[in-house]
């Protein structure tokens, strides 16, 4: 059974197509992105807009864009756009808007924008999508098209990835971090060359025999990272699983640890020291811990097992971690005998009844 869904799902494919898909995103933000004219003036407010999987997104991408640019940056779920701007929207001086959408027809995405443009006329709104032909990147102002990264199945993996390079792009070149963006280029290549070894890392860590729960943590942009692990497990697998701040996780949290329990931490090697205080803490309490983490450090940590990941910058090394994350949950639902391509309760887009999709 296992093996059959494992040639047949789509999921799959898609997981192991993000080396292609990153390329082509970061050939299309190259040749796209400049002539749209989007400023950022002095003290601009960034918003990064989306729900499920691409609110996780919102809140990695607002992390790394505020990092790379100084410009304030916060992450929205899409319905408190328009349920509660007062405490979301600046009501004044210039805002630019990153809503994301996958599809680019969820309803609560569109409803925000809509809210944006009619109430709000210092907000300038950016689509991200992968769709197009969608609604989505015709009521943006200027949009964010990836439909090389477009998928077929219900969860998303390379879409996420793609959109949020896409982003990381924009903001190296907004802020002027040439570094940054060349880092950004050797990506597709360091994914080609270590997406086998993810691959095996996924199968060892989601197997069903070594843990029933799963804790994920991050710090800064890695906790949009371990927030959208938590999603994909839950997704394809229903697995009990939880993301934290690592060093809030001691505050109160670490007490559902248990013989049974997964610790997997999203290490950047600026905070790599207070990880390893965090990972001996679970260790002491029956805890399993994983680290994914640059090379140079993964084997200092003191983890039961780690991924070692690319040096580069914590920055731009941040959206290595996804295909490692993806693929513990799908490994885990073959190990179950789910349908990665099938997941329980869910739709590719939720549409709410008062709205069709435009
Ligand atoms: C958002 C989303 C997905 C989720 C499911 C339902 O989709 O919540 O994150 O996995 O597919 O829709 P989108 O707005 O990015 O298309």
């Amino acid at each position: 059974m296992n093996q059959v869904v494992q040639k047949m799902d789509v999921t799959y494919q898609e997981i192991t197509n993000q080396p292609h898909s990153w390329a082509a995103t970061l050939e299309w933000v190259a040749d796209h992105w400049p002539s749209f004219g989007v400023t950022f003036e002095p003290g601009v407010r960034v918003l990064f807009i989306g729900c499920g999987t691409s609110y996780n997104l919102a809140q990695t991408a607002a992390r790394l864009f505020q990092e790379a640019t100084g410009h304030v940056s916060v992450a929205v779920p899409a319905s408190e756009v328009f349920l509660n701007d007062e405490s979301t929207v600046p009501a004044s001086g210039p805002v630019v808007a990153f809503a994301i959408s996958r599809s680019g027809t969820t309803s609560e995405v569109l409803m925000a924008v809509e809210h944006l443009h009619k109430k709000y006329p210092n907000v300038r709104t950016v689509g991200v999508t992968c769709n197009s032909q969608k609604t989505l990147a015709h009521i943006a102002q200027v949009a964010v098209s990836l439909d090389h990264a477009s998928e077929e199945s219900v969860v998303m993996t390379q879409s996420f990835t793609s959109m949020l390079l896409a982003i990381q792009w924009i903001a190296a070149s907004e802020g002027n971090r040439e570094n940054l963006r060349e880092e950004l280029g050797k990506l597709p290549d360091v994914l080609r060359s270590s997406i086998e070894e993810m691959a095996a890392f996924g199968k060892r860590i989601g197997a069903t025999e070594t843990a029933d729960q799963y804790i994920y943590l991050g710090l800064g942009a890695y906790f949009g990272l371990a927030t959208e692990a938590t999603l994909k497990l839950k997704e394809m697998t229903q697995t009990p699983c939880e993301a934290y701040n690592p060093l809030e996780f001691r505050h109160g949290p670490i007490s559902i640890v248990r013989e049974g329990t997964a610790a997997v931490y999203l290490v950047a090697k600026d905070n790599a020291d207070y990880i390893a205080d965090v990972i001996r803490d679970v260790s002491a309490v029956q805890g399993r811990t994983i680290a994914i983490a640059p090379n140079s450090i993964g084997s200092s940590l003191g983890a039961d097992d780690f991924l070692g990941i690319e040096e580069l910058s914590d920055w731009s090394r941040s959206v290595l971690y996804m295909p490692a994350l993806q693929f513990i949950a799908h490994a885990r639902a073959l190990d179950l005998g789910l349908n990665p391509d099938q997941p329980r309760n869910l739709n590719q887009v939720v549409i709410l009844k008062e709205t069709a999709a435009r």
